[in-house]
């Protein structure tokens, strides 16, 4: 097992876990671009998401995205070699014809690289600094998970929804279709939930308010309040 994946695994909050999620990001984090293996057994989400959603969603899905971005930008020079979360910033820059290509897989590598690290976890509520922040800025952990959820089912098709946090630690509640991500406007996301079908339909078919609630008991509020913390320091990445 490589250091970065033990210092991950090993879980703890604030100094430590911020580093590990660094390193573990370090990997794959500028091109080509790699898949990290899932953080976590596929079958730790259950019941609430079950092993083959998880399995299918990392090793099919997500590695779609990996190997699509990493095809589309073949010819594309030193953009190819960007840090991720700065090839989402300068879509702009890349030529015409793989521009939707890089924005699509480029946002689902982003995505699903926090999706999984923010998972793993046993739900309940957050604490310290980031339960703080939750309570300032979205009226505290139930309200903001009714909005959130709310969002989520308000969502027309493909797409997500994130806490952005700036660097202050201020947080703020938000969509996003397709694979699009807040990174590519150049913010940071605290942590952010797919509502894609193919996130859900085995287990919940078209029910997706009903995945979205299940969702939360999976959280690693530990692994966000990381994220919050590197936030703040200005570290965190993707
Ligand atoms: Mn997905």
């Amino acid at each position: 097992m490589s250091l970065s994946r033990r210092t991950l695994m090993a879980g703890t909050v604030a100094v430590g876990a911020a580093a590990g999620l660094r390193a573990a990001w370090s990997q794959g984090a500028s091109g080509p671009y790699l898949l990290d293996p899932l953080p976590y057994p596929a079958d730790r989400n259950e019941p609430h998401i079950d092993a083959q959603t998880m399995q299918l969603h990392h090793d099919r899905h997500h590695a779609a995205y990996v190997a699509n971005l990493n095809a589309a930008l073949k010819d594309a020079g030193e953009a190819a070699k960007l840090p991720l979360q700065d090839l989402l910033t300068r879509l702009g820059d890349l030529p015409e014809t793989i521009r939707t290509a890089v924005r699509n897989n480029a946002g689902g590598h982003a995505n699903h690289t926090m999706f999984w690290q923010i998972m793993g976890g046993s739900g309940g509520e957050p604490t310290g600094d980031l339960r703080a922040a939750i309570d300032r800025d979205l009226g505290g952990p139930a309200r903001m998970m009714e909005e959130f959820n709310a969002a989520g089912a308000r969502l027309f098709g493909s797409g997500w929804v994130f806490v952005t946090v700036e660097p202050t630690g201020k947080l703020a509640l938000t969509s996003r279709p397709n694979q699009d991500t807040p990174l590519m406007g150049g913010l940071r996301v605290l942590f952010g939930n797919d509502v894609w079908e193919h996130a859900y339909y085995l287990k919940y078919n078209n029910r997706r308010p009903d995945y979205l609630k299940a969702w939360w008991n999976v959280v690693s509020w530990d692994r966000i309040a990381a994220r919050y913390a590197a936030a703040k320091a200005g570290t965190l990445t993707i």
